[in-house]
């Protein structure tokens, strides 16, 4: 007989060690939030209870890991720890060639500085804040050739990391092939909410590519993310298991870029991994200037080896459905109390749409800024603007002003429990009840660069 009753995940991890959390009075967080500027990023984590801020460095390492930290090799050169994570990177993703870098943006920097020359354009499924301050730096330009459907939170197509060729083929066609280094490709793309890439586009873009003569660079901070959702959503990938999902993902790119603080599970960490051995002897000469011998990159041995055991746990598919499936328990929490958010969930957070949360606020007064600061001062939940104040300006100084005007609430991977998801819920379905009577910020400092991380605020 067919039974109906749900069947549910549960962590596939039981607690060893816990961090006792601190609970705020609303005039403590007042207080606090004011001398932060109004930027959650100024906050003091002792001043946070839930911290959403982001899921970057902040998961729970396994006993496992913890284990490996002893084995550390805190050798100059030639680590052990080096060659562990080396074998695993080949092993698990499939690409040639390592080099560890102190986490992604330090990858990020040796890369843009070995392909992109001025003047050069760089297309890409939507930029993220360092990845395209990289590229700028270089001398190229950013181009989004994600499909239309990304712009639009309430869109429900289920790949809407996906590119459009069309729009490439016409950057193609505008300034050339020589003129494009590479197509830079994140797999669950960050700014969009953390919506997946499809194989079936990898495919047509690799396809694509390879009649141009131009490589793809990945993004993979999140790839096991991006796997979950292919083998949940994608016809044919039902039954095959993320590990291998994420290795053909990797097959259809050149090479890729990694901040091992998401998906692999470390607190610090990231390297470039490539196919070509011309821009791999570059890249290991480069990183001895910016990060450090090509056999470390700015990181302990025990640092690599924690990286090396957490890329392994980071493929098991017990984990990332758990994983996934938390983010997706908050998201449906939110949308019972009628909380705007981007659709369909992504794999690391839930995105609420400020612009619908707050349509009496113009993105000049920033909304989004507006309401991480209101889910703050409610319940000490910290959560992180992802709308203009994190698109910044152009090269001519004008804001950009994307069309998504987002907060996002980043799940921390092995670190909540589902009663954490459901304060975090009822927190912002309370500000969502009081919302006519919230007010704007106005920018009262602004960095050159990554403004979002130190910019200042003062209520209007
Ligand atoms: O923070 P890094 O330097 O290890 O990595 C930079 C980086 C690159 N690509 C993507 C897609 C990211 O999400 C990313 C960092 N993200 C942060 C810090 C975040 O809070 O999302």
């Amino acid at each position: 007989m067919k039974s109906f009753i749900k069947k549910s995940w549960a962590e596939p991890y039981k607690m060893k060690m816990v961090e006792l959390l601190k609970m705020t009075t609303p005039q403590q967080r007042k207080k606090a939030l004011a001398e932060a500027g109004y930027n959650t990023f100024l906050l003091r984590s002792e001043d946070v209870y839930i911290d959403l801020l982001t899921d970057s460095g902040t998961s729970a390492m396994s006993d496992q890991q913890w284990a490996g930290m002893m084995m550390g090799d805190e050798a100059y050169a030639g680590s052990r720890n080096f060659y562990h994570l080396e074998e695993v990177v080949k092993d698990i993703y499939g690409y040639k060639y390592l080099i560890p870098t102190h986490q992604g943006r330090g990858a990020e920097n040796i890369l843009s500085k070995i392909l992109i020359k001025k003047g050069d354009i760089i297309p890409g499924n939507m930029y993220f804040t360092t990845t395209r301050l990289h590229q700028e730096l270089a001398g190229g330009k950013f181009e989004d050739i994600i499909i239309d459907e990304a712009h639009d939170p309430e869109n429900e197509f289920p790949f809407k990391g996906n590119v459009d060729l069309s729009k490439l083929e016409k950057l193609v066609k505008k300034y050339g092939s020589k003129k494009i280094p590479y197509v830079s490709i994140a797999t669950s793309v960050n700014m969009a909410g953390g919506q997946p890439i499809s194989i079936k586009n990898l495919k047509e873009l690799r396809a694509f590519t390879k009649k141009h003569g131009i490589p793809i660079i990945h993004d993979m901070t999140r790839v096991a993310e991006n796997a979950h959702f292919i083998q949940q959503k994608e016809t044919g990938y039902h039954d095959k298991p993320i590990r291998e999902i994420v290795k053909e993902i990797c097959s259809l790119t050149d090479g890729a870029t990694m901040s091992a603080k998401k998906d692999a599970l470390v607190n610090i960490g990231g390297f470039l991994a490539v196919n070509d051995w011309n821009v791999f002897e570059e890249a290991r000469n480069l990183v001895v200037v910016y990060e450090g011998l090509h056999t470390y990159g700015g990181l302990a041995g025990r640092d690599m080896e924690a990286m090396a055991i957490g890329i392994g746990e980071s493929v098991s598919d017990n984990h990332i459905h758990a994983r996934v499936g938390q983010v997706i328990y908050l998201g449906e929490k939110m949308m019972e109390y009628g909380v705007p958010i981007v659709k369909p969930i992504g794999g690391h957070g839930i995105f609420v749409d400020a612009k619908k949360f707050l349509p009496h606020i113009s993105q000049d007064n920033f909304p989004a800024q507006t309401l991480a600061a209101e889910v703050y001062l409610d319940s000490g939940v910290r959560t992180m603007e992802r709308g203009i104040v994190s698109a910044g300006r152009k090269a001519n100084g004008e804001n950009y002003y994307p069309k998504l005007e987002l907060v996002r609430f980043t799940i921390p991977r092995r670190v909540y429990t589902q009663a954490h998801m459901d304060v975090i819920a009822e927190s912002t379905a309370r500000v969502f009840e009081h919302r006519h009577k919230i007010k704007g910020l106005k920018m009262i400092y602004e960095p050159k660069y990554l403004r979002f991380f130190q910019a200042r605020f003062e209520k209007i």
